[in-house]
């Protein structure tokens, strides 16, 4: 399963039904001092779980933004530690939110180099499943991630994108490019594939079955292919995107999307585990494990 996920079911955003938040920009504090002693538990079984996985599966970037990071086993992070370091390296800070915020007042935070970070951690049965992004995800995921140049600037301007986006009505073209970059990219580094998205790194069978499973798909990204395709919120991939390198998205960051969108409107759109003639395979995927899924009882 992966770290992020919501269902039609789910609430939109962090707080019961009716609540308000108390600040416009729905941010908290962190609370660190509330964490329970269970609390620093539960980060510590996931990290020591994930950080086995990822030499040979991380991305070179991923690994190195972690070591020069106030990140470790013992204690669930200090997001005023992290957006020390962030702020020195690239210009963003870690602000803590109760979960999902709306979509404008999350693309108002990343337009403004504030990342916005979940401050309660899952419950020792959620382990392997969540609907909504925690601080496992989003600092262990995300932050390592914010350190590179790269990341930094195709973030932000996915803020200012996501808000422009809105006006234009073209928010799912544009959600799709986030969500098989940031969330669930791949990329191509001297070795072989390796992971770089944070839905990914912070779930520990999804990091195997990205790369080491012969189902999924692995086809090379443009952006026009994946601003058409339909992607999975409730289990693995079935399609994983493959970029040349990191500095692929800063030259995103370049592009007017507009003419993009519509050119990419009238196009049918594409199931997650499709695979076009003219894609760039990698992989080929058998489709064993979705087919398997479909035909359960
Ligand atoms: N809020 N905290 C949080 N984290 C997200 O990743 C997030 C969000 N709100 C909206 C959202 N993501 C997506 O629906 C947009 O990227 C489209
Ligand atoms: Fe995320």
């Amino acid at each position: 399963m992966t770290a992020v996920q919501t269902t039609a079911a789910a609430p939109k955003h962090g707080l019961a039904a009716g609540e308000r938040p108390a600040r416009a920009d729905w941010t908290i504090d962190q609370g660190w001092d509330h964490y329970t002693p269970a609390d620093h538990a539960t980060w510590r079984t996931l990290f020591e779980r994930q950080t086995h996985l990822l030499p040979g599966r991380a991305c070179d970037e991923f690994v190195q933004g972690m070591r020069d990071l106030p990140i470790g086993p013992d204690r669930i992070p200090d997001f005023r530690a992290l957006s020390e370091v962030l702020l020195q390296r690239t210009g963003w800070q870690v602000v803590a939110v109760p979960g999902l915020v709306p979509d404008e007042v999350f693309f108002e935070h990343l337009a403004n180099r504030r990342f916005p970070a979940g401050n309660f951690i899952r419950r020792p049965d959620q382990l392997d499943y969540l609907e909504e992004p925690d601080v496992f995800h989003d600092v262990f995921g995300h932050v390592p991630m914010l350190m590179n140049p790269a990341i930094a600037d195709f973030i932000q301007a996915y803020g200012q994108g996501g808000l422009r986006a809105q006006r234009l009505g073209c928010l799912r073209h544009l959600a799709r490019l986030y969500w098989y970059t940031i969330e669930f990219g791949l990329l191509q580094q001297r070795e072989g594939l390796r992971l770089y998205g944070a839905g990914i790194a912070s779930s520990y069978a999804e990091t195997r079955f990205c790369l080491d499973d012969a189902s999924p798909n692995r086809i090379g990204l443009t952006l026009e292919r994946v601003m058409r395709t339909h992607y999975r919120i409730d289990d693995f991939q079935e399609t994983y995107f493959v970029i040349r390198d990191l500095d692929a998205l800063l030259e995103f960051t370049r592009i007017d999307f507009a003419p993009l969108y519509e050119r990419v409107q009238p196009l049918h759109e594409l199931q997650p585990g499709e695979v076009l003639v003219d894609d760039l395979v990698f992989t080929r995927g058998s489709g064993a494990y979705h087919a398997k899924r479909r035909s359960a009882p």
